[in-house]
This record gives structure tokens, sequence and C-alpha cells, in this order.
């Protein structure tokens, strides 16, 4: 299809990252949040040298929108690079505890540090990067068992950088979504906008939903939620083909309606990306 490229980095996006990496300075473990939906699609290529030497927690959140499958699938992928995944719902308050204490031993590992070298103990001091809208506060929320950073259904919530305590043991920091300044790889930015982890200005909702309905064609999503069979139909076809049956020949709002419903999770727990050799 021949719609524009998908670009999207406003301006309180670059802000954002100049004040992060200022704060980087001071942090001691980066806690990387990714989509467990598109754990690749969602690695930011600046990420490893932000993180340098320091200690880092890969976290793949969403993981109830996912099946078991996938999440075991990537496990193996991820353990046999030398990494270890941990899987969250924030949403849900699910694998929170593994992120604490991965978080505090981290810390504890710092501090002896220090103390060799003849400083002061100190809280750990830890960062969450990732995309915008993976579930970054929420996370923080969770962490904290209350809520103290405003978490919600859309892309670039955060807008400054936030410090909260956790524990006597851990500060941590809440940063506003970060993405490259140039979505050099457009399947990825499809799937970006598919998972609302960019803003919608930046995109054409009929042609996103026709590449939603290619990713999951292959599943019984589609003809279990709206009862229209795919069969070979292409997605942009079967989008007209659901707007002819279902809503009253409207695309653009069907288009809205199969994406709303992916990003509600009403489609079902769907992976849109596997180990790339799986
Ligand atoms: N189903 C599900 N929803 C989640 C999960 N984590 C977060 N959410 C929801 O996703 C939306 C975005 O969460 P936020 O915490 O605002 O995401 P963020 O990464 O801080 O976003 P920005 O500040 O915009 O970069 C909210 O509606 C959350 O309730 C999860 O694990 N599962
Ligand atoms: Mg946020």
């Amino acid at each position: 299809m021949s719609s524009p490229p998908i670009q999207w980095y406003p301006g309180h996006i670059a802000k954002a990252e100049k004040a992060l990496l200022e704060q980087l300075k001071r942090v001691d473990v980066v806690l990387e949040v990714r989509d467990a939906r598109i754990p690749l699609s969602t690695h930011h290529p600046q990420v490893d040298q932000w993180i340098g030497e320091k200690g880092r927690i890969l976290v793949m959140n969403r993981m109830d929108m996912i099946p078991v499958k996938a999440k075991e699938q990537w496990t193996e992928w991820f353990r046999e690079r030398g990494e270890e995944p941990l899987f969250t719902d924030a949403q849900h308050g699910k694998g929170i505890e593994a992120i604490a204490k991965a978080a505090q031993s981290a810390g504890v590992s710092m501090n002896q540090r220090r103390l060799d070298r003849g400083m002061l103990i100190r809280p750990v001091r830890a960062v969450v990067i990732g995309f915008p809208n993976v579930g970054k506060s929420a996370l923080i929320n969770r962490l904290l068992k209350k809520r103290v950073v405003e978490s919600a259904r859309r892309a670039g919530v955060t807008r400054q950088l936030r410090w909260v305590r956790i524990s006597d043991q851990i500060e941590l920091l809440d940063a506003p979504g970060v993405l490259p300044n140039k979505l050099t790889d457009q399947d990825a930015a499809i799937k970006l906008a598919i998972c609302d982890d960019i803003g919608e200005a930046a995109y054409d909702n009929q042609r996103v939903a026709s590449e939603l309905i290619e990713l999951v064609k292959s599943t019984s999503a589609l003809e279990a939620r709206y009862g229209l069979e795919i069969g070979d139909l292409t997605g942009e076809s079967y989008l007209k083909a659901l707007a002819e049956a279902k809503y009253k020949n409207d695309v653009e709002r069907t288009a809205r309606q199969i994406l709303t419903d992916f990003r509600k999770g009403n489609l079902g727990a769907i992976a849109l990306e596997m180990p790339p050799e799986c």
C-alpha cells in the first residue's frame, strides 16, 4: 500500500531523551521495559550504549497479552543469548516481585563496591527506560503498591522525569517513553502503531489495521470476534468486507474498531513477533 512512511518523534520525546541522558549519570541500574507482543520492535537501538557498564534488568511487560507458549519461546531465545527476560503484567501486578528482587540485588553489589572503596552505602538508583506506552509507569505504580505516577492508554503520558522512592533500598526514576528519532524499520513502525506505542497522528488507521489483519490471519481471532471468515482475502480486502458486513461500509470506523479490539485484548492473547528462528 502506498501511504507515507510512519515517523513519530514529537518535541517532548526529544526533550525527554536529553533529560534522561542527563540523569543516566546518577543511575546504577536500568530497567529496560519492552512490549512482550513485540520484543524486537520495542528494542531501542541506543539503549545498550546508554546502559554501558550499569546493571540491566530486561523486563517484558504485557505478558498477559501473549500466549504462554510465546513467552516460553522468547525466554529460551533470550537465554540462548545470555539474557534473562523477566515477564510482567503491570496491569494486574504479576511478576513484580522478581523485578524488585533483581533491583535490590543490583543494589547489594553496588553497595559492596562502595564499601570496598570506603564510601557510605546508599539506595540503588534505577531508571525505567522503554518505548512510549509499554507500561513503565504502571510498573512503577505496582512496585510501589500504589498509584504515584500517571499511567494511561495513550503514548506519551509521562512528560517529566520523576524520582520515586520504592523502599529504603531502591529509588526509581520514571522516564517518558523514548524512541529512535527515525523509524528506519517500517515493519517495526507498523507494529508500534498497532500496539499504540506511537502517537496516532503518525499513521493511517486503515493501513495499520490491514497490516494487523495480515499478522493475525493465521489465528482464528478475527473469525471468533467478528464472525467473518478471512479465507484468502488480503488484510485490506478483509477490512472492506467487514466494513460492509458490520459497519455500514465505514472502513475508517472498522479499522479503528479492529485496532481498539486488539489493543484491549478483545482478540485474545496474540504475539505479533516470535523469535526469529521459530
Ligand atoms: N494488559 C496490560 N496492560 C498494561 C500492562 N502494563 C500497562 N498496561 C496499560 O498500558 C497503558 C500504558 O501504561 P503506562 O504505564 O502509562 O505506560 P508508559 O510506558 O508509562 O507510557 P508513557 O509514559 O506514555 O511512555 C495503561 O493503560 C496501562 O494500564 C500490562 O502488563 N498488561
Ligand atoms: Mg509513563
